[in-house]
């Protein structure tokens, strides 16, 4: 029988297992029938005239960096060891809707319109601003983690027993990074934003995304103009560099502490309205579905919640009567991270880590905990943080159908020996 592609986590399987046997994924596609089921998806890469390697990822995914999860890469926490405040992009998670295209900056555009800019321009007589237009506007540098929603979703049946559908990401899906751009509010204001102007609509120049058999169209998620005003940037470079194809060059959004979602890469245009927008993105994806919400489930998720890891293999093995550094770290969308505790007795105890280093709000702080296990066998280490609005993480995370926002205290299980 043959897979059915439109299921996204068999897609997904069967794009890890393609790559797995190092054949193009568009190549093996062709060969194994499924060519239909890629047709509708545009084949932006077609479209841009280039060819992006084998993959729906650019960069190399060594196994000891990365955990494969068909068109998505998985960091490893113990690859996070050792790395200051910003995540090397070499290990820098990558979630891709469909596949990394490959954008010539020199012919690139942004294009902005709609009935929130003055003299409502449609999408036929856009505003443009070139990459080198981007490049000769007042930068600016910020940190923030980007993690996506479903960061952790692995945890709901391994931890809770509960189906959940999604990539079965376990913590790997976020990284800090140090991003350099143009504030968004400065390209709007020169667009010429109206005071009516409520949403816009970010959208990416990656192929149109396909799900269950139904085109979605190319991923944009709307974003609040109250935001977009706020801290949001058109990032061009990331940790110093320009931005990797994979993170979306020439130009993407950061919109700092929300959904990964919401900072959309290979950012082609914008609309902006003055009425509330609306894409899948805003409304069958990014909510809370399930039993303890309405039928449409509940508002469009923004803020990130608090999370901690162990900066350990997962089912590690260590030493007995030796001691370890623990180390990981925390984050949170709400702000800064004001205490971390760990629990080296699957959860009985608590002690406090001490952290150190830089402290971003909107992005991680990195923390150790020593431990001298004085007893072979298995082990469940836990970690958990509070932030500065006092949120923290609880030891279950509510069930949702989509597993998003898993927030509860993971155990990590380690071995002695
Ligand atoms: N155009 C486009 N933007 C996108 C996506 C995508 O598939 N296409 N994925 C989103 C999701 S779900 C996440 S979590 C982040 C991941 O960013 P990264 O791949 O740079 O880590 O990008 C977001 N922006
Ligand atoms: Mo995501």
């Amino acid at each position: 029988m043959e897979p059915d592609l439109t299921d996204e986590a068999t897609y997904e399987r069967v794009r890890a297992e393609q790559r797995l046997s190092r054949r193009g994924v568009f190549r093996a596609a062709a060969g194994a029938g499924l060519g239909a089921a890629l047709a509708g998806t545009g084949m932006a890469r077609a479209g841009t005239g280039l060819a992006a390697g084998d993959g729906p990822i650019v960069k190399p995914l060594p196994p000891e960096l990365f955990i494969a999860h068909g068109t998505n890469a998985e960091t490893r926490w113990e690859a996070l060891k050792g790395t200051g405040q910003h995540t090397p992009v070499d290990r820098f998670f990558v979630r891709n809707h469909v596949a990394t295209p490959l954008i010539d900056a020199g012919t690139w555009r942004l294009r902005l319109w709609g009935s929130g800019l003055r003299g409502s321009p449609g999408a036929d007589r856009p505003i443009e601003f070139s990459y080198e237009d981007l490049l000769g506007l007042r930068a600016e540098t910020i940190t923030a983690f980007i993690e996506c929603t479903g960061n952790g979703r692995a945890f709901y049946a391994s931890q809770q027993g509960q189906q959940v559908s999604g990539t079965p990401w376990r913590l790997g899906a976020v990284g800090v990074a140090r991003w350099r751009g143009v504030p968004l509010s400065t390209v709007l204001e020169r667009a010429g934003l109206t005071r009516r102007a409520v949403d816009l609509l970010p959208r990416g120049l990656d192929p149109e995304y396909v799900d269950k058999g139904e085109n979605l169209g190319r991923v944009r998620r709307p974003l609040p103009v109250a935001k977009a005003l706020k801290d949001v940037l058109l990032a061009y470079e990331m940790n110093g560099a320009p931005l990797a194809p994979d993170h979306g060059y020439p130009v993407r959004l950061v919109v700092p502490s929300w959904v990964g979602i919401a900072s959309i890469k290979w950012l082609g245009d914008i609309e902006v309205s003055d009425r509330p927008l609306f894409s899948p993105w805003n409304t069958r994806y990014y909510r809370l579905f399930g039993p303890d919400h309405p039928p449409e489930g509940s508002a469009p998720l923004t803020r990130m919640n608090v999370k901690s890891a162990f900066e350990l293999p997962w089912e590690a093995r260590l030493a007995v009567h030796r001691t370890h550094v623990l180390t990981g770290r925390s984050w949170s969308g709400n702000g800064r991270i004001r205490r971390v505790e760990v629990s080296v007795d699957g959860g009985a105890t608590w002690r406090r880590a001490r952290t150190s280093g830089p402290h971003p709000a909107r992005g991680w702080v990195r923390w150790e905990f020593p431990w001298r296990p004085k007893a072979p066998g298995r082990y469940e280490l836990l970690a958990r943080a509070v932030d500065e609005t006092g949120a923290g993480q609880p030891a279950t995370a509510p069930y949702n159908t989509l597993g998003y926002l898993f927030g509860a205290v993971v155990r990590h299980p380690v071995t002695i020996t």
